[in-house]
């Protein structure tokens, strides 16, 4: 049977750009009551209306009680990578709650700034010591998805792990170009599979019976603001002007982190697809319910009454966006990463454009789809680059650029 939305009974997915269809989007500017947004004042309510309905249907609330932490550094180098950065690894542990694992940040700052530096904080996908070659970062030890080549043994890394990832992570460009990056393993905060909750922060804040629990995405994006509490401690950095960083899943967390947590100074959202920057209504790749599917931990509960009824959704990922307005917002596709929707992302970073002018900026002051490995836009930026699902030079050269022009 085929919904208004071309959606089967199965989660079957598009690929033909003709079979989109048409499509309705939520008003960013019309609030719940019908009440039509106009000015700042009148969007900062919608704003906490629309972070209310994300929770409320996609991502769950996030506990708002304040938790203690304590910051232990494990261990510093005042001179790593070849004197370029002062390197610390610190732990975040959680004091009332001793049976949880630390969240283990990787801190670099650049040893030439004589300022605190501005900061990319992005979580990464699996450990620490895959961001790097060094060797004397310790080997994370807790639970990870098998990776390929002996790099895990029964899902915990070996030394094969050692940078693994660290293509993704230009760590001494970030440096030279006089940015901090603290990053730590998202898994830290809740392992990445349907019961990684019973050993994370899920298993001690939140209620598991309700339907707007929250999910794992909420989690990481819950300890990306931990993070950020670090970063407003250390010296070294400047905590005014964090960038929040993600690719695809940990994309969609960081946008969420930066939606509710205006200490966020900018995001970057690197191929975030579906729930994340790429509009749901938009029958295109990943679906809604494919996702649910896949990672029914990722969301809350009531997310996955909407598998077969998307257009019900009170809310659409154009919206998550805005929620980052008048901050500078980077989204970026891959040509050959269809299952995120590049275009789908696109025309969700298009919508922003009224709530920016709110506040008198330009978001992407554009409708024009670009040319690939073209970066268009003024306050919100987006390309669409070569290649598959991944994060490339090509991706940072354009993040790199855009915070020099609007962090800085
Ligand atoms: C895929 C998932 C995407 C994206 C991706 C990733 O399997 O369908 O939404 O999150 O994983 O994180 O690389």
């Amino acid at each position: 049977v085929a919904t208004a939305h071309g959606q089967t009974a199965e989660p079957v997915f598009n690929y033909d750009e003709s079979k989109v269809g048409t499509f309705t989007l939520p008003d960013l500017l019309v609030s719940r009551s019908g009440k039509k947004v106009t000015d700042v004042a009148g969007w900062e309510r919608r704003r906490k209306e629309l972070i209310q309905l994300f929770a409320e249907n996609v991502y769950g609330q996030t506990p708002q009680k304040a938790v203690k932490l304590r910051y232990q550094t494990v261990k510093t180098d005042e001179s790593a990578l070849n004197g370029l950065a002062i390197r610390k690894q610190i732990s975040i542990y959680f004091v009332d709650y001793p049976q949880l694992p630390p969240i283990d940040v990787l801190l670099y700052v650049p040893k030439a700034s004589k300022k605190p530096a501005p900061v990319f904080l992005g979580l990464n996908f699996c450990g620490n010591h895959c961001v790097t070659a060094e060797t004397d970062i310790a080997l994370s030890t807790r639970w990870m998805s098998n990776g390929p080549d002996g790099t895990t043994v029964n899902n915990r890394a070996t030394e094969k792990a050692r940078a693994m990832q660290e293509r993704r992570w230009p760590i001494e460009t970030i440096l030279k170009r006089g940015y901090a990056l603290a990053t730590a393993y998202y898994g830290d905060i809740e392992p990445d599979h349907p019961h990684g909750w019973r050993t994370g922060i899920r298993s001690v804040l939140g209620d598991t019976l309700r339907a707007d629990n929250w999910g794992a995405v909420g989690a990481w994006a819950w300890g990306m603001s931990r993070i950020a509490d670090f970063l407003a401690t250390e010296p070294s950095v400047d905590a005014s002007r964090i960038i929040g960083i993600g690719h695809s899943r940990i994309g969609k967390a960081a946008l969420w982190a930066g939606a509710q947590d205006k200490r966020f100074t900018a995001v970057v959202a690197n191929e975030a697809g579906e729930s994340g920057s790429a509009l749901s209504r938009r029958w295109y790749g990943e679906t809604v319910e494919r996702i649910n599917t896949s990672f029914p931990h990722w969301f809350c509960g009531r997310y996955k009454t909407y598998n077969k009824r998307v257009a019900d959704l009170p809310v659409d990922q154009h919206e998550l966006l805005a929620l980052i307005a008048p901050r500078p917002l980077y989204v970026a596709s891959a040509e050959e990463d269809r299952w995120s929707d590049p275009k789908g992302e696109f025309l969700s970073a298009v919508e922003t454009e009224p709530v920016y002018r709110l506040y008198g900026k330009v978001a992407l002051g554009t409708t024009q789809y670009p040319a690939v490995n073209e970066s268009v836009g003024k306050t919100v930026r987006y390309h669409v680059r070569t290649g598959k699902h991944d994060v490339t030079d090509f991706d940072w050269e354009q993040y790199l650029r855009f915070a020099d022009e609007l962090v800085r």
